[in-house]
């Protein structure tokens, strides 16, 4: 399990450690990659309490599943999937019996980690006077946002509103002066698109990206 992370770079090094040799997703480093974003996410201040309140239940959920009596099936998102699959436990079109299936769960997270590249991408790619708050409602009308409800949506884009602008947002990654915070993020990028194209091919094959 993750301490508390000095710096957005061991948060985001966590995501290379998800992909096996033969490209599969580690849960347990999927899961200990969100615990680390949800902490950075809450020195943002209490605006986000909600969108980390529901960040934390979905890793909860997963962790149960993952410390459960079949926790052998939830070692990667594949073996996940097939379980789920084979043993009926996934609501495939409309909400059910298991409104908190390993599959659906992660699957809201797969959503939020497409933000999460686009924005830290933009955040990469921008300059000194760049605002954050358009950064990310940008990233989360392209990704998230379409699968949102109008409150929802409502609600992120306030609390986008009060983010810090870009210098103080660097401070908090707390990984050394921009230049190095920019080359960390091109680093890290690709990897985390790795793991997002990945879960997003397999989902995709098993017909499962619009599971309710
Ligand atoms: C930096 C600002 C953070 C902005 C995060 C953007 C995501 C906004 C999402 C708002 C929705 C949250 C409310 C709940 C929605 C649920 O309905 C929805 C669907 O679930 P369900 O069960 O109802 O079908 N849930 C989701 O879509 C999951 C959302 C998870 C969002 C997790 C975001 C974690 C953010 C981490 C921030 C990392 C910051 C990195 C850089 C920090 C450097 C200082």
């Amino acid at each position: 399990m993750l301490d508390f992370p000095s710096t957005l770079k061991e948060v985001l090094d966590t995501f290379k450690l998800c992909l096996s040799e033969n490209k599969e997703v580690y849960l347990e480093h999927y899961v200990a990659g969100w615990r680390g974003l949800v902490k950075f996410l809450n020195c943002l201040g209490s605006v986000f309490g909600f969108i980390s309140k529901d960040a934390v239940n979905k890793i909860k959920i997963l962790v149960t599943h993952m410390e459960g009596e079949n926790g052998s099936q939830y070692v990667t998102v594949q073996s996940m999937v097939k379980y789920e699959l084979d043993n009926e436990l996934v609501d495939l079109t409309k909400r059910g019996i298991h409104p908190e299936s390993g599959c659906r769960t992660l699957l809201r997270l797969h959503r939020a980690l497409r933000w999460l590249e686009l924005f830290l991408e933009r955040l990469r790619t921008s300059n000194e006077d760049g605002k954050t708050s358009v950064m990310c409602s940008e990233s989360y009308n392209e990704s998230l946002a379409q699968h949102h409800p109008w409150m929802v949506r409502k609600a992120a884009g306030m609390a986008f509103c009060v983010l810090p602008g870009r210098p103080a947002f660097f401070e908090v990654m707390n990984v050394g002066p921009p230049e190095q915070v920019v080359a960390m993020l091109g680093e890290a990028l690709p990897l985390i698109s790795d793991v997002y194209q990945i879960t997003e091919e397999f989902y995709a094959q098993h017909n499962m990206l619009d599971l309710p």
